[in-house]
Parts: C-alpha cells; sequence; structure tokens
C-alpha cells in the first residue's frame, strides 16, 4: 500500500517549523521540510505576532513540502501555542494585528474581572486556572471590539482557527485550542454563554467548536495556484500544540505524568474528568481538553523560557552561547543551592532575566548567583524542584500514584534537565519524542483519513516509530535534603 504523507505545521513561541511525516499503516517516519523563527513584534506600546510574516512561512512551508517529496502532501493541520486569537470581519479580513499573550495590557485585567465574578466561581465555571494571558482576560480589555460597529460581524479565530481560515476559507474553532481560553465549560465541553454574558463578551464571536481530528475542507484555489499544489484537504488536528504532544506520549498505561518541554514546560496528567475543587485551583491547575474527550489536568511551568532569555540577554552583551554550552556551563558551576520558584509571574514578561534571577535570589535570602554558569545551574535545578512538587500534588488530587514521568518536546535535548528531574522527583522520566507535538498532529490528520483508530492505537505506533529514552533516579538522598530545603524558602509563596 502507499504511504500517506501529511505535513504538520507546529508554530511555537520562538519558532516554528514544517515537518512532512510519512505513515506506511505500521510506523511514522517525519523530516522537517522549514524551520523559522517566530518573532514577536512591539509596535506602538504593544507586543504583537507578526501574523503576515507567519502565514508567509506556513506557504514556504507548504512549497517545500511538495519540492521534497515530489507529490502534494495529503493533508494540512496547524498547531499552535495557546491562548491567542485574530479577529476577522464579514468579509474576512483581518482586523488588527493578534496580541502577544505576553503583552503588558492585560496587566491589570484580571482584577476587574474578579470585581465581576469570583475567582473561585470563575474555576468552578471554567475549570482553567486564572492567569493574565487567558483568552477570558483578553477579550475583556479588547478594544477592537469595542470600537468596532457591528461586532455581531466579526468572529474570533484561535492562531490554528485563524491559520486554517486563511488556507481553507473555513472558519471553526477547534475544541483542545478553544479550551485554553477559559471561556468553555468543562463538563460539556461547550462554549460557557453565561461566563460571556457576565463579562459582556459577545458570544457571536465564537464559532461552532469542532472535534480533533475533523476534516474542515481545502485548500483556497488562488493559494494552490500560488504554490503549484492542488486542493489539498485541510484537517484541525489537536490545535493546541500541548495537546498534540500529549497524543504523542509513548505510553501504555492510563495513570502517568507528563512534562511536555518547550518555552513552557506543561506538567499534567490525563484524565476522563475535570477536578474542579479549590486545592487544584490553589495549586494552579487547569483543566484543558485533548483528544477523544480527555481532560489535561496541567500547570503551566515558566520553564526554558528563563534560560532561552538569559541566553538572549548574554547575547545582547556580546556572548551568544548554545544551549549544550549552557549545560556544560551548569554542570560545572559550583552548587551553591539557590533558587528560584520558576512560577513566579515575576519571571514571565521578556528582558533582563539574568538581573531578575538575582535579585529573586537576594529578595529570598540566598547567595546571589553572580556566575552566568550559577545562574543556569540555578535555573535547571529551580525547575527539577518544581515539578516535584507538581507531582506531589497531582498524586493527591487525583488520588493516583503516578510512576513514570513522560517527557517530550525539545526541552528533552536538555539532558541535565531530564536527568535532574528523574533524580530529583525519584521517578524514571521516560524522555521522548522530541518531535511530539508534530507527530501528534500528524496522527491526528492519519486519524482524520481513518488510518488509525484511536488514542492508544497511535501512542503505540508512536513508540515504534521513535523508541524513548530512559533516565533512571540518581543521588536520590542528597535531592531529598535540598527539595527540602526548596519547599521551606518556597511553599509559602504558591
Ligand atoms: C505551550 C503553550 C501552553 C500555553 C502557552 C501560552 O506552547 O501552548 O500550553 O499555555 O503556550 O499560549
Amino acid at each position: 500500500t502507499e504511504a500517506l504523507n501529511m505535513l504538520a505545521v507546529d508554530f511555537g513561541a520562538s519558532s516554528g517549523r514544517a515537518m512532512l511525516g510519512s505513515f506506511n499503516g505500521e510506523k511514522l517516519t517525519i523530516q522537517e521540510v522549514h524551520r523559522f523563527a517566530n518573532e514577536p513584534v512591539q509596535l506602538g506600546g504593544n507586543l504583537h505576532w507578526d501574523f503576515l510574516r507567519l502565514f508567509h512561512e506556513l506557504k514556504t512551508g507548504i512549497h517545500l513540502s511538495k519540492l521534497r517529496s515530489g507529490v502534494s502532501p495529503a493533508s494540512i493541520a496547524v498547531d499552535t501555542w495557546g491562548v491567542d486569537y485574530g479577529l476577522v470581519d464579514r468579509k474576512g479580513r483581518l482586523v488588527g494585528n493578534p496580541y502577544h499573550y505576553r503583552d503588558s495590557r492585560t496587566d491589570s485585567t484580571m482584577n476587574e474581572v474578579f470585581g465581576l465574578i469570583s475567582e473561585d466561581e470563575l474555576y468552578k465555571q471554567t475549570g482553567i486556572q486564572s492567569s493574565q494571558i487567558n483568552t477570558i482576560f483578553q477579550l475583556y480589555t479588547e478594544d477592537r471590539i469595542r470600537s468596532f460597529q457591528h461586532t455581531d460581524q466579526l468572529k474570533m479565530l484561535f492562531m490554528p482557527d485563524l491559520f486554517h481560515y486563511y488556507l481553507s476559507g473555513v472558519m471553526a474553532n477547534e475544541y483542545t485550542i478553544a479550551s485554553t481560553s477559559g471561556l468553555l465549560n468543562p463538563i460539556n465541553r461547550n462554549w460557557n454563554i453565561e461566563i460571556m454574558d457576565t463579562l459582556n463578551i459577545p458570544s457571536t464571536l465564537f464559532s461552532d467548536i469542532v472535534a480533533p481530528g475533523t476534516k474542515l475542507g481545502s485548500l483556497r484555489k488562488a493559494i494552490g495556484d500560488e504554490l503549484h499544489v492542488g486542493a489539498i484537504p485541510i484537517v484541525a488536528a489537536c490545535g493546541h500544540d500541548t495537546a498534540s504532544a500529549l497524543v504523542s506520549v509513548p505510553t501504555d498505561v492510563s495513570h502517568y505524568a507528563f512534562i511536555s518541554s518547550g518555552t513552557w514546560s506543561i506538567m499534567g496528567m490525563e484524565l476522563d474528568e475535570p477536578i474542579l475543587s479549590v486545592d487544584s485551583r490553589q495549586s494552579l491547575f487547569s483543566n484543558e481538553g485533548g483528544a477523544e474527550h480527555k481532560i489535561r489536568l496541567l500547570k503551566n511551568i515558566m520553564g526554558l523560557w528563563l534560560l532561552q532569555e538569559c541566553r538572549r540577554a548574554w547575547a545582547l552583551e556580546g556572548t551568544t552561547l548554545n544551549y549544550d554550552e549552557l549545560t556544560q556551563m551548569a554542570l560545572s558551576a559550583p552548587q551553591n543551592g539557590s533558587y528560584i520558584d520558576a512560577d513566579d509571574v515575576v519571571f514571565l514578561p521578556p528582558g533582563g532575566m539574568p538581573k531578575r534571577i538575582q535579585e529573586y535570589c537576594r529578595a529570598s535570602g540566598q547567595i546571589v548567583p553572580e556566575s552566568r554558569a550559577e545562574i543556569v545551574r540555578c535555573i535547571v535545578e529551580s525547575l527539577a524542584f518544581k515539578y516535584k512538587q507538581t507531582l506531589t500534588e497531582m498524586e493527591k488530587l487525583s488520588g493516583k500514584r503516578l510512576e513514570h514521568i513522560y517527557m517530550v518536546g525539545g526541552g528533552i535535548q536538555n539532558r541535565l534537565l531530564c536527568q535532574l528531574t528523574a533524580s530529583v522527583t525519584g521517578k524514571p522520566v521516560i524522555a521522548g519524542p522530541v518531535e511530539a507535538t508534530a507527530i501528534g498532529n500528524m496522527m491526528m490528520q492519519a486519524k482524520a483519513h481513518g488510518e488509525v483508530k484511536d488514542l492508544s492505537e497511535i501512542r503505540g505506533i508512536v513508540k515504534q516509530s521513535f523508541p524513548p529514552e530512559i533516565y533512571h533516579p540518581e543521588d536520590t538522598a542528597m535531592w531529598e535534603e535540598r527539595y527540602e530545603r526548596y519547599l521551606k524558602l518556597f511553599v509559602h509563596l504558591s
């Protein structure tokens, strides 16, 4: 039989990639056809995504996939980071440039919203942890809606939906990306109109929710002509990158912890029903939606963003280091045992990261990491401690023992972090695949084509195709002791 070729375009917060997959019914092989930077633009006081450039890169990816394999792919699906969106008018024109979730216009929005609905009630109604980046808070302050005369003619499309719309002309909100908004009812998995009404967010902005693995339409003729490809089907896979990554966790057990490691570390577990308790809210968990109606109970940990930002700051000072060099530095750094709470909002915005980390250590009465190596060490160890803390919380909330930690995504190339995660938590870390997001995207396309049946079949195929690497715990007693000290420093903060 002929292999199925699929194009997955995955937009991350700092880079994007177009990956071509070939599935022969048993194994998936992948190749990168295009990789590009995603550089947000500060414009007149606001931080925006450069949507036009990103759409151009998407088209380049489609074009190159045809050049590379000689045929048009059997389908295309896009996934992106969560929460952000574009607004489209009734003629299909993009209204303004999509904002970046790190833009400062939502800095005080949460408190305004809590005046209308309490944080606790909001959590019960949506299952989503309040964070200023969430779509619900962005839409609450959305000036483009208020200044628009005919609000009912505006549609909001999450980033993957927006790409799909400009590719196919079909408007839809895909379930997993919609689940990051803070505007869904986590029980019936549909729009929460009551919350929209309370916050004066027009419900007409939203479209019908489609399930991951739905064929939306086909590539617009104009684009097909431009790129010399045919009317390729456009599929909604899991539009949310983290949901997509989770599809390809190579597991066959139902209770396990996962860490999707990229700019963010998204740590969580998979459940059939949401946990909406006060405990869950207070330990900062969200209930997002996954493939096959699974709930992803997870939390966003600041992750390798801390390292990326340090690297950027040092490059501005004239020293450009790659991630291997950074890890090598960390290995040789003196272990002065200084830690940060990697979840703290002070680390959210870009800029001046090394200084912020030093100040954080100073303010919490610890030895200030002076050298770059010490700063890197501080970040990586603090992340591992945060993972352990999160694991303990999840076991408590769910009442399940989690014996394995699956780590997926580009961040697993940081082997020091994988090893420390195993050592600090005392659990084996099963790492891989690196390209989990693109692979999950492709396998949901294969599902839309009827080539695979369900999640468990998909995960078996991923495990066969990309054997994971296992890290075993080391020096557990020593890490236990340090973890106790870390907890004393920060537990009162969270
Ligand atoms: C990861 C991610 C997270 C989301 C964050 C912001 O790329 O999608 O899941 O919370 O980006 O959108």
